[in-house]
């Protein structure tokens, strides 16, 4: 019923609208057509002049009044400068905006036409091309070439001192790989995934670097002011690990590990002071990847070195779980803190590593 009303109103509207149009052209013909031009132009530079002014308020309020509303303070050191990098652009291309904006609008106003006055012809000036080509190349090179060191040195070698987390995205949950007191991660083959036999990455047990590696789920527990490489790999289809706060993100591809590495900056108790009870550091799958994409959600705890050998104090290996796994009858607990995410499309398919193309055929 309302539909039908809504297309009524529509009909009503663009009726109104054609008898405006159509009078307004008879008031033209009565009153001189030449006046009536006139009159509009008035009308039309005033309008234009009132727009710029109005919408260079509206951009001004629109960022006053949404300013607190957005992600707060970067919670990485590297966060911090793509920041930076983010503001500057933004303050460079704000300043040509305003400039462009206010010559359109004002010009429009200012030389509307008048009695007396023609227009001024100016077909063609090189210096002036050169100049508003050669400068925006020159300083979009500048901020292009910003951003390829940040993401060389974010996706590029790590200081000495950085601990590595494995990120395993799937469809739809993350799963972290710890290594253990070796610091080494032990290696692993598309083939041996197993969530049943508690081998839900894969991991070849016979290389001694795996026994001591900790298998979790859905929460990444990171030490703070402390650098961290993660090594991201995907299981089925391409997911991406998001850490808005951190201002990091990279696609994680079946097939093609990926990394980034940066520095927290602030502990997940710190930030709750600052932004309320319910911050939490969020990881967002950032790819569509399938109807339970919205549920592929995780959380990062950003927490005191003691804190987080506590924590994995409290976890066991994964090694450890396989093998009561392989001599129990008890069904086997996938992994450690796992939570039940959404299944779609039946089994779902478990591989990485070289060969995943010909699995794919
Ligand atoms: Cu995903």
């Amino acid at each position: 019923m309302s539909s039908i009303w809504i297309i009524v109103a529509f009909i009503l509207g663009f009726l109104i609208v054609f008898q405006i149009a159509k009078a307004s052209e008879y008031v033209a013909i009565l009153r001189g057509e030449e006046r009536t031009r006139k009159e509009n132009n008035r009308i039309n530079g005033f309008l234009l002049l009132a727009f710029l002014i109005i919408g260079l308020f509206g951009v001004w309020y629109c960022n006053h009044t949404l300013k607190d509303k957005i992600l707060g303070e970067a919670a990485s050191d590297h966060g911090v400068r793509i920041d930076t990098m983010l503001y500057i652009t933004l303050a460079i291309t704000f300043f040509v905006f305003v400039l462009t904006q206010a010559a359109l609008f004002w010009f429009a106003y200012k030389y509307q036409e008048k009695e007396g006055q023609k227009a001024y012809f100016y077909p063609h000036n090189n210096k002036l091309e050169l100049i508003w080509t050669v400068i925006p190349a020159i300083t979009l090179t500048v901020l292009v070439g910003f951003g390829l060191y940040y993401w060389f040195e974010i996706t590029g070698e790590a200081p000495a001192n950085t601990r590595i987390v494995e990120v395993t995205g799937s469809q739809f949950k993350w799963e972290f790989r710890y290594p253990g007191a070796d610091k080494k991660l032990g290696a692993k083959y598309y083939k041996e995934i197993d969530p049943l036999k508690n081998n839900p990455l894969g991991q070849i047990w016979s290389d001694p670097a795996n026994h001591d590696d900790v298998v979790t789920s859905q929460e990444m527990h990171l030490v703070v002011n402390k650098p961290v490489k993660l090594i991201i790999y995907s299981k089925d289809v391409i997911h991406d690990v998001g850490l808005v706060h951190f201002r990091m993100k990279m696609d994680a591809v079946p097939g093609m590990p990926t990394t980034m590495w940066f520095t927290p900056r602030f502990t997940t108790k710190e930030m709750k002071k600052k932004y309320g009870d319910d911050f939490v550091y969020e990881l967002s799958c950032d790819q569509m990847c399938g109807a339970g994409h919205y549920s592929m959600r995780g959380t990062v705890v950003v927490e005191t070195q003691p804190e987080f050998d506590e924590y994995m104090r409290k976890q066991k290996a994964q090694y450890a779980l396989a093998m009561e796994a392989e001599k129990g009858p008890t069904p086997a607990k996938a992994v450690s803190g796992d939570t039940t995410q959404p299944k779609v499309g039946g089994t779902p398919v478990a591989f990485s590593g070289a060969s995943v193309s010909q699995k794919i055929r």
